[in-house]
């Protein structure tokens, strides 16, 4: 502690945030020349990029430790979001747009002004920007989903942590060579990370394998009472702090990550001293558990490192939390009333188990006072209903690895099923259905959903026809065990910061503009969005809003010309009568890539065909009007079919794009690598975007929210969000087709036993590909759909997607300002999809926490 009377001689030197231009320029040559070691002569792009994350980090550091200082103080309830996943993306901009002082500007405004300011150091903010690697530490929509959750915690002033796993290795970067994904790592650590603060003074000791020793346990041998786990293997989680600026406050959160380290204490207890090279294995042991991130989505692989590092994330950010706790010297029945741990899927469920652990073992509890405050503190949101996502373990390896939480498991799951018994007595047939120890198979399983649902208040789907889905099949049971009320709905939502203002700053300029808002209060508040109704059929207005529209296609054009080597894919001249189709997401049957892809084949097989009756170009055009369907997306590696369809789409795209006659009126092109920072310029430039998964397969979807944020419209199955993105916007601004979730089952069993002939257009479409027309073997693609039993039902709705398409083309080419005032009426009703409501629902129906404002 700091003797009183030197205080006053800390607060005379109180570091301060720089406010004007000039102390940004101050801060920034300080840092350049302090900080990196460099000067006016050297100082290159990726330096002034440095220098300028760390003057802003400096402002933001401020606000965070105020931030921080005042939720202690407070003694408020606090949030933690636990996330396998936090897909970042950029934080320089994001920073910028969020940054806060106590004068009236805002922002936004202020990111000009430093703008002005990089320009005289003789720099360019766009070029900085661009220095920045992608925190890309997550999958997809899972992961982007808990970064959007983090920005909206911090700008809702709601006392928040985040935390995770600090992976060495994001998702792998994607290479397209000869057509195929080839995956390459991401380092991106490469550099030195401005934006996050090494804690190296907190290290949490965390355990794995080893025995139970119930020796003390006054020979009773009862796994209930205090049990002493004595580890096998210890290593050290270190934590590395991201601070997280919310929009217009001074409120900063937290998002905490780890990082394994080697233990040496133990090293000397285990090996012989001297043993240099094993010691270096150890060393490596222990590092690799957060080497890298698992690159599957929505499939869960089953390995032991995955589980390690599960338990190690899940223990040490408990530690934490739990210490925290404690230095308030609250009593533990208070503990749910000052913590709310929200599961963001069943990856943290450990967390449930270790908590339990520490009240009983370590903290000497009463079981059943301890899975009280266990089962108040704890809610899980589920996004998949897919039975290859869903977590189970098998015991052996996991009892091997942490025998203790397996026998707490089993106790857990004893109470249930007494409880499910007395409920419903002599229903054997539940009982096994329910446990979360599932017998069935082979070796014995743990249910990692069954555990979640059990040791959670709250379980949320996230999106309406999702949250009934989970409550009508995986989850049925359980709405009978516990009734409905423990089941709820939050739909999912993104952050209007980075996916409107930061993402299209031309479409929030013109937002702002047009419904008198220049402070951008609409970011926090859309629903003053709907003021932009009025403007929906205003010819002038719609021409302003086309010209953000081609301006966001041209920046995507120069995009693709890049990653094609300066090849002009996308005839430039023509954009503003070419149609961008995009489809951008991780790539899996479910999404029904497969199915874009066989519709572009159809497509150019029509244009074909007619070019071959002797129609002049000119009328085929009339017919076919000018367009490009853009795909993106990486496949997990060891997703054959996936990747199956990445080669098919590139194939593809080489016959297309370079078949003179059809005269470029159709493209098809695919853009490696896609990340979030990619993102930011891809979804601006949609006219349309496909969300076509197999109708009660996709959870929600996000994207679809921000193709809708940025004035693009949707082709779609009902399915997700897209429901709940009809309601809003209206259903004349959507194109919806296909099957509805409640008939796919009876689909799939015509398939499996009585074997439908496809539709015409697919049989012509296979044949083509059969004749060797696009480079590759597509057989198995081919076969699933013909023979093996189409479980994506692309056969069943591949002729109303066409006919969709149709429509979309005559109303983008022959009516466009019916097209514009759909793209208008769909921006002025997307303010519900802000994860502003998301977090709020939250807050007030799960985790019971207030903002906590000045
Ligand atoms: N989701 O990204 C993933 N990974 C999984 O393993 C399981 C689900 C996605 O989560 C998103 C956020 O809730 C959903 O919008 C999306 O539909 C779902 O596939």
């Amino acid at each position: 502690m700091i003797p009183l009377q030197s205080r006053e001689i800390w607060k005379k030197h109180g570091v301060k945030k720089f406010e004007t231009p000039d102390e940004f320029q101050s801060k920034f040559i300080q840092h350049v020349e302090t900080t990196l070691a460099r000067s006016l002569y050297n100082c290159d792009d990726l330096a002034a990029y440095q220098a300028t994350s760390q003057s802003v980090r400096d402002n933001l550091v401020i606000d965070w430790n105020k931030s921080q200082q005042r939720q202690t103080a407070r003694g408020s309830k606090r949030v933690y979001y636990l996330s396998l996943e936090f897909l970042m993306g950029r934080a320089l901009d994001n920073a910028l747009i969020n940054s806060q002082d106590g004068s009236e500007e805002s922002g936004v405004e202020k990111r000009e002004k430093i703008k002005g300011a990089i320009d005289e150091l003789g720099f360019k903010l766009e070029d900085l920007l661009e220095q920045e690697p992608d925190a890309a530490l997550g999958n997809g929509g899972l992961g982007r989903l808990a970064a959007c959750f983090i920005d909206s915690m911090a700008t809702g002033d709601y006392p928040a942590w985040g935390y995770g796993l600090r992976y060495q290795y994001g998702i792998f970067a994607q290479k397209i060579i000869d057509g195929y994904q080839v995956e390459t790592p991401d380092y991106w650590l490469n550099f030195a990370n401005p934006w996050e603060i090494e804690r190296s003074e907190i290290q949490v000791p965390i355990n794995f394998y080893g025995y139970v020793d119930r020796s003390d346990n006054n020979g009773d041998g009862s796994t209930l009472c205090a049990s002493k786990w004595i580890g096998g293997e210890r290593v050290i989680a270190v934590p590395y702090d991201m601070p997280i600026p919310g929009f217009k406050t001074e409120n900063v959160n937290n998002l905490r990550m780890w990082t394994a380290r080697p233990t040496t204490e133990f090293d000397f207890a285990k090996f012989n001293s001297g043993d240099y090279k094993n010691s270096v294995e150890q060393q490596q042991r222990a590092e690799s558990i957060t080497a890298v991130l698992y690159p599957n989505d929505n499939f869960q692989e089953g390995k032991e490192l995955r589980l390690k590092q599960q338990y190690f994330w899940c223990a040490a950010s408990l530690h934490d939390i739990v210490r925290r706790f404690k230095k308030a010297k609250h009593s533990w029945e208070d503990f749910p009333n000052q913590v709310a741990i929200q599961l963001n899927d069943t990856h943290p469920t450990l967390a449930i188990v270790e908590l339990q652990r520490i009240l009983v073992d370590l903290e000497h509890l009463d079981w059943h006072k301890a899975w009280d405050i266990v089962t108040k503190t704890f809610a899980y949101t589920n996004h998949t209903v897919m039975q290859e996502a869903l977590e189970k373990w098998p015991i052996g390896l996991f009892g091997h690895l942490l025998p203790r939480h397996l026998e707490i498991i089993y106790d857990i799951n004893w109470f249930f099923l007494k409880h499910v018994e007395s409920k419903f007595p002599r229903d054997v047939d539940l009982l096994s259905r329910v446990s979360i120890i599932e017998e069935a198979s082979q070796e014995r399983q743990i249910r990692m959903a069954f555990l979640a649902i059990v040791g959670s208040h709250k379980v949320n789907g996230v999106a309406e026809l999702h949250s009934e889905l989970i409550k009508t099949t995986i989850f049925q049971d359980f709405v009978k065990i516990y009734g409905p009320g423990k089941f709820t709905n939050v739909t999912n939502g993104i952050t209007p910061r980075r996916w409107l203002k930061q993402a299209n700053p031309k479409l929030g300029e013109l937002i702002s503009k047009a419904i008198g808002d220049p402070q951008d209060d609409y970011l926090l508040n859309m629903s003053k969005l709907t003021e932009l109704a009025k403007f929906a059929e205003d010819e002038d207005f719609q021409s302003q809003w086309n010209d953000v529209k081609q301006f966001n296609k041209q920046r995507l054009a120069d995009l693709i010309e890049k990653l094609y080597d300066g090849e002009d894919v996308i005839q430039r001249d023509n954009i503003r009568n070419t149609l961008f189709d995009i489809q951008v997401k991780r790539i899996h049957e479910y999404k029904r890539q497969q199915m874009n892809i066989f519709g572009c084949i159809y497509r150019y097989l029509s244009i074909k065909k007619l070019l071959s009756q002797g129609v002049p170009i000119s009328e085929v055009e009339k017919k076919y009007p000018r367009k490009v369907s853009i795909f993106g997306g990486k496949s997990a590696p060891g997703y054959y079919m996936a990747k199956l369809i990445i080669k098919l789409i590139n194939s593809v795209s080489d016959v297309v794009n370079h078949d003179k006659e059809i005269n470029n009126i159709f493209k098809v092109v695919f853009i490696p690598d896609y990340n979030v920072s990619k993102a930011e310029i891809i979804i601006p430039a949609s006219d349309l975007s496909e969300h076509i998964s197999t109708a009660g397969t996709e959870a929600s979807g996000t994207s679809n929210m921000k193709f809708v944020m940025n004035g693009g419209l949707i082709i779609g199955t009902v399915d997700g969000a897209n429901v709940e993105i009809t309601r809003e916007i209206g259903e004349d601004n959507i194109f919806l087709f296909g099957n509805l979730a409640e008939n796919v089952e009876e689909l799939r069993y015509q398939h499996q036993y009585h074997g439908e002939p496809l539709p015409q257009e697919l049989e012509e479409v296979f044949q083509v590909i059969e004749q060797g027309t696009f480079d590759g073997d597509f057989k198995p693609l081919v076969e699933s759909i013909r023979h093996h039993g189409d479980y994506y039902l692309v056969s069943d709705d591949f002729k109303s997607y066409l006919q969709t398409q149709s429509l979309v083309d005559e109303v983008y080419h022959k009516n466009k300002k019916e097209w514009l005032k759909k793209s208008i009426l769909s921006v002025a009703n997307v303010g519900f999809f802000s994860s502003d409501r998301c977090i709020q629902e939250y807050a007030d129906e799960i985790w019971n926490v207030e903002p906590l404002t000045n």
